[in-house]
């Protein structure tokens, strides 16, 4: 009986916390002032990490203005998603780098 309460009591826990953990980590690279890969889809909770191995900054931000995110040279730059829908977004740096988010709710 203990046993089979500690059980529930656990199982609550695990389904109060997933929807705080639920996010996953989608990892986009940038190789010479390319988004690759330019087009992911995630959920929203998500959160994308772009990790540059080019020598200059670079920026990934988003043409609805939600982020703008700062990615140094050979560095990495994060944002959680919030919003569903699709995120186009771009460098301001080097505007002929662009990248799309298809965001499921
Ligand atoms: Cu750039």
């Amino acid at each position: 009986m203990v046993f089979r309460m500690d059980r529930l009591a656990i199982l609550t826990a695990v389904g109060l916390i997933a929807p705080a953990m639920a996010g996953e980590t989608i990892r986009v690279t940038i190789n010479k002032l390319k988004f690759d890969s330019p087009q992911v889809s995630a959920h929203v909770g998500d959160t994308i990490e772009w990790a540059s191995s080019d020598f200059v900054a670079h920026t990934a931000t988003a043409r609805n203005k939600d982020w703008d995110v700062a990615i140094p040279a050979k560095g990495v730059g994060h944002v959680m998603l919030k919003h569903a829908g699709d995120v186009d977004y771009f460098c301001r740096f080097h505007p002929s780098m662009t990248g799309r988010i298809s965001v499921a709710p």
